[in-house]
């Protein structure tokens, strides 16, 4: 493990708690390296430290683990040894289960470098060569590793959540609150905008020219904590509306919503998302996502992201008439957003479809003065969206973009939406 390190030189191993300790302590007797523990819960007596060991500010940090599965354990070693300000880019483990942790710690707020001596893949062929399991053991072994994709770490916060419902109910907690609840850097960027520019209003700009995209842009901007796009609409795509979009998104601090509503199999949706004509990885922090194909289409887009930090929001259900959204299939939604919280950060909905406050919820359909718009549209007004179905965040468009005054417009429905939240978190 200790010849697999990427760098030559650490100030400090780190063994994660409990099973990676012998190893760690192996390592720092023989490489004459000091040694920190983590303890998994901090002593109830003496001197109540978390970790012990002798360490300084700035030192380089090596973790140490035996197994990774999701990586939760490695993530709440993580967090202790950055809370001390210690420096840790890379973790050494002996078995890579392959079931999505090692990749998951590797980008985003984690950015941590997994190295594994093994990988389950190897070990099957390990074993199979060496005759000591026959090929149906090794083939049930990867099939079970491949279908239990498990990154859903828990954060420090649910995990010492002792009053269970009523300290974790979503519609009850501010948007402030939640960004410690969450692990996804970019759910924390999406609730530290909402709580600063004091917005929950995300707008619609299904345009046709560039002009027109960048135009309403610069008029929303200051009041948006999303812009939501469908960049297939545009007859002028080019580089260069993406170049704006961003330095728009970057001056205002709203960011980009790409509608893409991803909804094939995994290898068709990875090049859909990094490459083709809009190569859309590049510069849409999020996008919409389909739950229809099953969890492999998390995987697909997730292999796409190459260490950008990324997310998605899954359609669970939809704002249209006569839409196909079964309780089950809402239900299904909620399994995958659970299960990759990396990726995941929320849901489109018409209702309150989880109470978990690391989700953030989006409901389209709104608009002060229409109830539908011919074409199946169906709306409700902000405060509705908000108070009755559960949305964080509302998207509008052609109430804001047909308007005299797109801009007076859309800070009427910004103030609408973000006084029945105010509401909502203080009738609680
Ligand atoms: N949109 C919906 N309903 C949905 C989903 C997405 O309206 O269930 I998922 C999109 C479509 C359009 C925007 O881009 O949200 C709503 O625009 P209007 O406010 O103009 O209806």
């Amino acid at each position: 493990m200790w010849a697999k390190r990427p760098n030559p030189d650490y100030d400090l191993v780190c063994g994660v708690a409990y099973t990676g300790l012998p190893i760690a302590t192996v390592i720092s007797t023989k490489q004459e390296l000091p040694m920190l523990i983590r303890r998994k819960e901090s002593k109830g007596y003496g001197t109540k430290k978390l970790v012990e060991g002798n360490y300084e500010e700035g030192q380089n940090c090596l973790m140490i683990e035996d197994v990774i599965v999701s990586g939760s354990s490695v993530y709440e070693t993580l967090e202790t040894l950055k809370e001390l300000k210690l420096k840790v880019d890379d973790a050494i483990v002996f078995l890579d289960r392959e079931q999505g942790g090692a990749a998951a710690m590797s980008w985003g707020s984690m950015g941590v470098n997994v190295i594994s001596v093994v990988t389950m893949t190897q070990m099957m062929g390990i074993l199979l060569k060496h005759g000591c399991i026959n090929q149906a053991t090794s083939e049930s072994v990867l099939e079970f590793v491949e279908s239990h994709n498990d990154t859903s770490i828990v954060t420090k916060e649910k995990s010492s959540c002792k009053n269970g419902i009523d300290v974790m109910d979503r519609k009850k907690r501010s948007f402030e609150s939640r960004t410690s609840v969450t692990n996804h850097p970019l759910a924390r960027k999406l609730f530290e905008i909402m709580s600063s520019k004091k917005t929950n209003l995300c707008v619609a700009a299904d345009v046709t020219t560039s002009a027109e995209l960048i135009s309403l842009a610069e008029k929303v901007g200051p009041h948006i904590c999303l812009l939501k796009t469908h960049i297939d609409i545009l007859t002028d795509f080019s580089k260069e509306t993406v170049e704006s979009l961003k330095e728009l998104a970057a001056t205002h601090n709203f960011m980009l919503f790409e509608d893409r509503k991803f909804g094939d199999i995994g290898s068709t949706v990875a090049s859909q998302y990094s490459g083709g004509a809009y190569n859309i990885v590049d510069w849409a922090e999020l996008v919409t996502v389909h739950g229809l194909p099953g969890d492999g289409i998390i995987k697909g887009l997730m292999s796409a992201i190459n260490g950008r930090p990324r997310g998605c929001v899954l359609v669970s259900e939809m704002s249209s008439s006569g839409a196909l959204t079964s309780q089950e299939y809402v239900s299904g939604c909620c399994k995958i957003a659970e299960n990759h919280t990396y990726f995941v950060i929320g849901f489109v909905s018409q209702s309150n479809v989880s109470s978990d406050p690391r989700f953030i919820l989006l409901t389209p359909g709104v608009q002060l003065d229409k109830s539908v718009d011919g074409l199946g549209q169906q709306y409700v007004t902000p405060r509705a969206a908000v108070l009755e179905r559960g949305a964080d965040i509302i998207i509008v468009g052609r109430g804001i973009r047909e308007a005299e005054d797109p801009e007076a417009a859309a800070i009427k429905y910004k103030e609408e939406a973000f006084s029945a939240y105010l509401e909502r978190i203080e009738a609680q």
